[in-house]
């Protein structure tokens, strides 16, 4: 293509090289941002203080399987005596560390390589900080780069896991485990640390376990935005707040919800459905909703928590149990959520903004029942035939095919089997789009992918056939103001008086006036006013009345969204900056003092940050048995929202608040844009503040 003439001068300006260039200013003065750092890195050499008082109930297989980190205790990092020459040297020593992003990515990784690598030159500048590239991969193929001070600068204070990039895979095979071995062997490593969630942190433990005789230490890191590695011990005594990440994703999806809250209270024309990432654990959906006050906020967890008492009631009655009780079904939430939308809608607000946790079918019975069994399904086959179940059934009806020859074999022997007709044929109702969501491939740890399946478009689509019944009952209505309704009579010479009777079901004092339940169409409109002696069977119905009327017809109207990636990838909060930073400082503190199969962490991330204090925690004894591939594995235990935690019932104290059914304004909060104050003290996750208030 030829450049157009003189577009080459325009290039060569230096005014549109500056406008263009990706340097901008804002990065220039946010990678200069120096996180502020707990005061016991201040000190020339640390060393670790065993901590009493924490309780761990271990589990059999952990002790069996993880021996050597197994009696890892929970380690504060304290100043040490520089002058103590043996703990110096030790401390100073020469190392080459490798760091490896594994999962999701998640803001604040680079300040934790920023962090390793400014603690590591401190105690040595010849100490060595290798990445690996593309995660775990990068370490059973031994793809590796060492991490200078001007990439690493390059990086301080973004967002996204770039430096290095990053994997899903595991290292879950003899064979991946002896290939990363060598590559540890052969970089010379003293010590690896894995930046990830539950299964990257399980993947550490068992790395320490393995690499323990070599002299290599593992160390793991907590990130995941979904802000499920949370670590309390068995009498509930919070170790880790929350995995980094969590706060810089939630804030960067509560802005865009926010902007949602103010375009539907502006143009009172959509519902904004919004489904949020978090995989099972909804802690990033009920932090948007604290944030933004949106209309709707769905909590899986809370899902899952609700008792039918009613049911318990009779069937006890009738010397029985009803395990129904417990636990929504999927029909009674989308029930749930149309009584408040037609509350809204009830005084004049058929617009609003629910959010929806990715994961939130997970917590619902039946969609959970079908997610185990078919999970044991897939499991099996590829563990039976040494292949691949998705391989060997590429496309949904030869699944589909799959399942049906399981049912059929099982009528015909009738011997046990997971998949009998009865599921066969509840499966077979469900449409094809969601059919395919429960088939979808595991991740490589065995996880459900959510954010792969269009959970909004499965409760939106009950919540929408639901919403045409209530319509068709006349249940669903637009509530219409009483100043509109009188000056539009009044303006077509009418008395609203004489009309508003026979028209509305609450013509008394209500602010929003209900069209009756019995008015459902022109034609029953025309036979109430007949009935009311207010017109004759021949005659047209005013057109005023039919005015107010058409208004008090409900259009459901929505426009859906997906949170996720793009908060990944946002810029850190400073909160994320200064947590990682120092997760990069303790990390260091762990590894110069010997300790392996720890993770690092910050206890009172949750208060102030005089208060923060760098810890060790052991991993093993915090694993536990789970479910992955339709097998029990053992996992470090994913932490999912307190229904009884202070932040939760906060959230449900306001939710009628928020929900704003009645005439006025909503109750919208609308957050401050991120921005770096120079205190961390300033913007902190909502759900940490709340759950410290109420452990007061
Ligand atoms: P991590 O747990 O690895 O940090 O990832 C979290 C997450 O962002 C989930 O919220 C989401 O369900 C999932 O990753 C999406 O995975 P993928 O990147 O493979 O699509």
């Amino acid at each position: 293509m030829s450049v157009p003439n003189g577009i080459e001068a325009i290039l060569c300006n230096p005014d549109v090289q500056k406008i263009t260039s990706k340097i901008n200013p804002e990065l220039v003065s946010h990678r200069r941002m120096a996180p502020a750092l707990c005061g016991v890195f201040a000190s020339p050499v640390t060393r670790l203080q065993e901590k009493d008082g924490f309780v761990f109930e271990i589990d059999n297989d952990a002790r069996r399987l993880l021996p050597k980190i197994i009696r890892n205790k929970v380690q504060a990092v304290e100043i040490a005596d520089a002058a103590d020459e043996k703990l110096s040297e030790s401390y100073r020593k020469r190392r080459r560390i490798g760091i490896v992003f594994s999962g999701g990515p998640a803001p604040g990784g680079h300040n934790v390589i920023a962090g390793i690598f400014d603690a590591a030159k401190k105690a040595n500048p010849d100490t060595q900080l290798w990445g690996f590239l593309m995660g775990p991969d990068g370490i059973i193929e031994n793809r590796a780069v060492e991490l200078t001070e001007e990439r690493i600068r390059q990086y301080l204070n973004l967002g996204g896991f770039g430096m290095i990039k990053t994997g899903r895979t595991k290292i879950d095979t003899p064979k991946k485990m002896v290939l990363s071995r060598e590559t540890c062997k052969s970089l010379g490593l003293n010590a690896l640390i894995v930046v990830g969630g539950d299964d990257s942190n399980t993947n550490a433990a068992f790395m320490a376990q393995e690499f323990h005789d070599d002299g290599i230490q593992v160390i793991g890191v907590p990130k995941t935005i979904d802000g499920d590695v949370q670590v309390r011990d068995a009498t509930g005594k919070v170790l880790c707040a929350i995995s980094f990440g969590f706060h810089s994703a939630a804030r960067a999806f509560a802005q865009e919800v926010s902007n949602l809250c103010t375009d539907s209270s502006s143009d009172m024309k959509y519902w904004h459905i919004c489904k949020v990432m978090g995989r099972s654990a909804s802690h990033l959906a009920l932090e948007v909703g604290l944030q933004t006050h949106a209309n709707i906020t769905l909590i899986g967890e809370d899902v899952a928590d609700y008792v039918d008492h009613k049911r318990i009631e009779a069937a006890e009655n009738a010397g029985t149990v009803d395990y129904t009780a417990f636990g929504m079904t999927l029909r009674h939430l989308s029930r749930v959520v149309c009584d408040a939308i037609v509350r809204r809608a009830a005084v004049g607000k058929n617009c609003g903004v629910m959010v929806i946790p990715e994961g939130i079918l997970e917590f619902i019975n039946e969609i959970q029942v079908f997610i185990i069994k078919l999970n044991t399904i897939i499991g099996e086959y590829n563990h039976t035939h040494d292949t691949d179940f998705h391989s060997d059934f590429p496309v949904l009806e030869d699944k589909r095919d799959y399942l049906r020859r399981l049912a059929k074999a099982h009528r015909e022997t009738s011997d046990f089997s997971v998949w009998n007709t009865r599921d066969d044929d509840l499966f077979n109702d469900i449409p094809d789009f969601f059919q395919e969501g429960l088939l979808l491939e595991r991740d490589s740890h065995g996880n459900f992918q959510f954010s792969l399946v269009e959970t909004d478009k499965v409760v939106m689509g009950l919540v929408k056939d639901y919403l045409n019944i209530l319509k068709e009952k006349g249940i669903y209505k637009m509530g219409i103001e009483r100043e509109y309704y009188r000056r539009i009579l009044v303006a077509a010479g009418m008395d609203p008086d004489i009309f508003g009777p026979v028209l509305f079901k609450n013509y008394d004092n209500s602010m929003y006036l209900l069209v009756k339940e019995s008015i459902m169409s022109l034609k029953t409109l025309k036979q109430a006013l007949i009935r009311g002696n207010l017109m004759e069977e021949d005659q047209k119905i005013p057109s005023g009345i039919e005015k107010i009327y058409n208004k008090s017809v409900p259009q459901f109207k929505t426009q859906t969204h997906f949170y996720g990636y793009d908060g990944r990838g946002s810029i850190p909060t400073e909160f994320d900056c200064v947590y990682t930073y120092n997760l990069g400082w303790t990390v260091f503190s762990l590894i110069a003092n010997g300790a392996t199969g720890q993770m690092a962490a910050i206890r009172n991330l949750e208060k102030k940050f005089s208060d923060w204090e760098p810890i060790g925690l052991p991993i093993a004894p915090l694993m536990h048995l789970e479910e992955r591939n339709g097998r029990l594995a053992l996992v470090l235990e994913k932490s999912l929202v307190d229904v009884r935690s202070p932040a939760f019932l906060v959230a449900k104290a306001l939710r009628e608040k928020w929900l704003a059914a009645t005439p006025g304004d909503d109750d919208y909060r609308i957050p401050e844009p991120v921005h770096f104050t120079g205190n961390v003290d300033d913007d902190r996750p909502i759900t940490l503040l709340l759950n410290d208030v109420g452990a007061k």
